[in-house]
């Protein structure tokens, strides 16, 4: 595949246009090889010791420390952890999760003026991972749209349904700013100063990327979502019901429990850069039911376009030389515009010594 090939085709039959068509099977272009199918032998339930932790300490004078070893234990372990009183109000959460829903119950030719294969776009919407270049489809369909700051992006989201301007607008802002409040006790975790790149961070990107899973008749052929990591600092996750996966060092995969009201966070790869591999970008996998369709909207934060992130000079020393090159977020939309995620990741490119203590898919 050519880096600077034409993207043009914008046509794509939708995963919800395809169930409104009551299928019993799914069509054969969806159907993974046997390999790469959820497999219920490597998941491990042991999800209810999954972290789950209460951010209600994050300005407590004493418990603050305590909140920070446990965020630290969970990057440093798994690159992943839920959060309870994250201070965004309930209401929000849910006016976002029903705009949401609206979106994707438009009639199609409202959506597919949106419709894009090209990444660099800062409002897309699509079916499967990139429809132009998965060998296998995924069962998804997703708006993807910028929203830092909102005043330059917002114009451009959908004017349909009426509210989702609004109601997303909000949730979006509420996220970010949990999102600087987390990024200062992960940096703090880490030894660094919470205050650590604060200009980057907050004129960094965030891409809203809103899920749409409808259900499937046959879930044990094929994923939401294949294998990946995401390439920001944090993602910060609100899903309508379980079926995230999440892999573990040992290559086990491990179902996210639903909780209501929690936000999952992830760490992504210019996390797992920045800390010269102490914290580590979590692999995560979408699966799939037959009852019901399942939303999620991923606030995925990373630095600006352009900014070039590497190891950060206080966590490398003579026990941890340098372990990854530089990259950016920008470099990375390259890197998938000619690659489907399936082939490979950005993040391999980066690494310098091979780390056995690194997962990969
Ligand atoms: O829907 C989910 O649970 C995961 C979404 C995700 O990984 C993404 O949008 O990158």
């Amino acid at each position: 595949m050519e880096a600077n090939r034409e993207i043009s085709d914008t046509s794509f039959t939708s995963v919800v246009e395809l169930t409104q068509k009551c299928q019993h099977n799914i069509p054969e272009q969806y159907i993974l090889p046997p390999s790469q199918r959820p497999n219920t032998s490597h998941v491990d339930n042991i999800s209810t010791s999954l972290p789950v932790i209460d951010l209600s300490m994050m300005n407590h004078p004493t418990h603050r420390c305590q909140l920070i070893d446990k965020v630290y234990a969970a990057c440093n372990q798994l690159g992943f952890f839920q959060v309870i009183n994250h201070g965004i109000p309930t209401l929000v959460m849910k006016d976002a999760l029903d705009s949401a829903e609206e979106f994707f119950t438009l009639p199609s030719d409202e959506k597919m003026c949106f419709a894009s294969a090209d990444v660099h776009k800062p409002v897309r919407y699509g079916t499967s991972m990139n429809h132009e270049l998965d060998q296998v489809f995924y069962w998804r369909d997703f708006i993807k749209h910028y929203a830092n700051p909102l005043s330059q992006w917002i114009h451009l989201w959908p004017s349909k349904p009426t509210n989702y301007k609004e109601k997303m607008g909000s949730y979006a802002e509420a996220v970010n700013v949990l999102q600087k409040k987390l990024m200062e006790v992960v940096l703090e975790g880490l030894g660094l100063n919470g205050n650590y790149l604060h200009d980057d961070i907050k004129e960094g990107s965030q891409v809203m990327a809103v899920n749409c899973y409808p259900s499937c008749p046959e879930p044990d052929l094929a994923l939401g979502m294949p294998p990946h990591t995401d390439y920001g600092t944090l993602t910060i996750l609100y899903q309508s019901q379980q079926g995230l996966e999440i892999m573990d060092h040992n290559k086990k995969w491990h179902p996210v429990p639903f909780i209501k009201d929690a936000l999952i966070v992830q760490v992504g790869d210019q996390f797992e850069v920045m800390s010269n591999g102490r914290y580590k970008s979590i692999p995560h996998r979408v699966i799939l039911n037959v009852q019901k369709k399942r939303f999620s909207i991923a606030s995925i934060h990373s630095m600006h376009l352009d900014k070039k992130v590497g190891p950060a000079p206080e966590v490398v020393d003579e026990q941890h030389p340098v372990s990854y090159k530089e990259g950016s977020f920008g470099e990375f939309l390259a890197y998938i515009s000619a690659k489907s995620l399936t082939e490979g990741k950005y993040i391999d490119t980066l690494k310098i010594h091979e780390r056995s203590n690194l997962s990969e898919v």
